[in-house]
């Protein structure tokens, strides 16, 4: 008879992290560490997972219940064999906090152009640069879901001028709504420091390329455009990035994701003057602050209710 035991199978060296707080709150639960303790598949009736291996899931007999640690569900859904059973995401406050606030730190650093002053203290240079005022610049924020929409709210509040863009309509408050294929060359057309906050799809797979940069706003206050990418990195085409910073199209970019993670060595992304390169961190999610709402999902699940955050396959998000 089936156990409803929980797998934990986490990639890398978070689950160092994770392991021993899940086994702390697991309350009895049976769980079953990935990969040298699984036991009899049989017994698994919930996974709790971030990038597991290919196939993996398929190979349990019983799954009821798949829950990503994670927001991006890509590298899940990119499994062919990933069973057809309810998968929910992480959207949690921990986690909205922790990428608006890498959002924020960099639409900040480019609009008080940090970049300068440290090149500047380097030089032992003291000169004041123009800083236009923030209801100058226009922010332009792709995907207004849990993340976006919460970072343009901050940002509004910052003073500039924010806008979405989504793939449904939108209607915020102080906020400026693009959406659709229609939406998106007036939306990049009043942008001058674009943030993308959107899920790796098919739709959206390589969407930030050299023509979509040269749509963007660069006779503004700001100074030039600007990319901060915190989403997924084969949404962006890396060589079209710095064919833009060298063509002017782009003035400077922030990126903490990239088609190929780790980014190869040998990316010129590394040590060009007019990137910020951060390894894949903006939202790192904390297992003090979710190991709980797993279990609570568990818990939702055997009551029969549905699982919060839920995927849409055929959205792919
Ligand atoms: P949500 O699912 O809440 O929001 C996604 C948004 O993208 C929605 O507004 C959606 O539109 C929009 N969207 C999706 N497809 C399209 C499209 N084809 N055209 C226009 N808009 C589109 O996701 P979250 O806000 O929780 O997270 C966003 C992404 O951020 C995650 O998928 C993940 O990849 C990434 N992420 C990265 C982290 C990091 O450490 N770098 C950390 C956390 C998340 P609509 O509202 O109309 O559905
Ligand atoms: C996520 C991430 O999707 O950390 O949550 O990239």
């Amino acid at each position: 008879m089936a156990k409803n035991a929980i797998l934990v199978a986490i990639d890398g060296t978070q689950a160092e992290q994770w392991i021993p707080l899940l086994k702390a709150r697991a309350a009895g639960r049976d769980l079953r560490i990935w990969p040298a303790a699984i036991g009899d598949k049989a017994d698994i009736a919930y996974a709790f997972v971030w990038r597991p291996p290919q196939g993996l899931l398929a190979t349990l007999p019983n799954l009821k219940a798949i829950l990503n640690i994670g927001a991006g569900v890509d590298a899940l859904l990119t499994d062919p064999a990933l069973p057809r059973l309810p998968l929910a995401r992480a959207a949690h406050p921990d986690l909205t906090k922790r990428v608006v606030g890498y959002v924020v730190l960099h639409v900040l650093a480019h609009h008080n152009r940090s970049a300068a002053y440290a090149a500047q203290q380097r030089e032992r240079v003291w000169r004041e640069q123009k800083h236009p005022s923030s209801d100058q610049v226009a922010v332009g924020i792709m995907g207004m879901g849990v993340i976006g929409g919460e970072a343009a709210e901050v940002l509004a509040r910052l003073g500039f001028k924010v806008a979405g863009w989504s793939r449904t309509a939108k209607s915020v408050s102080g906020i400026e709504s693009f959406h659709g294929d229609a939406g998106l060359d007036p939306f990049l057309a009043r942008t001058e420091i674009l943030v993308c906050l959107l899920p790796l799809t098919a739709q959206t797979n390589g969407l930030l390329n050299l023509a979509l940069f040269r749509k963007l706003k660069r006779d503004g206050e700001a100074g030039g455009a600007f990319l901060i990418n915190a989403a997924r990195g084969k949404v962006q085409a890396d060589a079209d990035i710095i064919a833009a910073l060298d063509e002017g199209a782009l003035a400077a970019a922030t990126l903490d994701v990239f088609p190929q993670e780790p980014l190869p060595a040998e990316s010129p992304l590394w040590t060009h003057p007019k990137v910020t390169v951060t390894p894949h961190v903006a939202g790192d999610i904390s297992p003090t602050a979710f190991a709980d709402h797993l279990f609570a999902q568990v818990d939702r699940f055997e009551r029969g209710e549905p699982l919060a955050n839920e995927v849409n396959r055929e959205r792919g998000y």
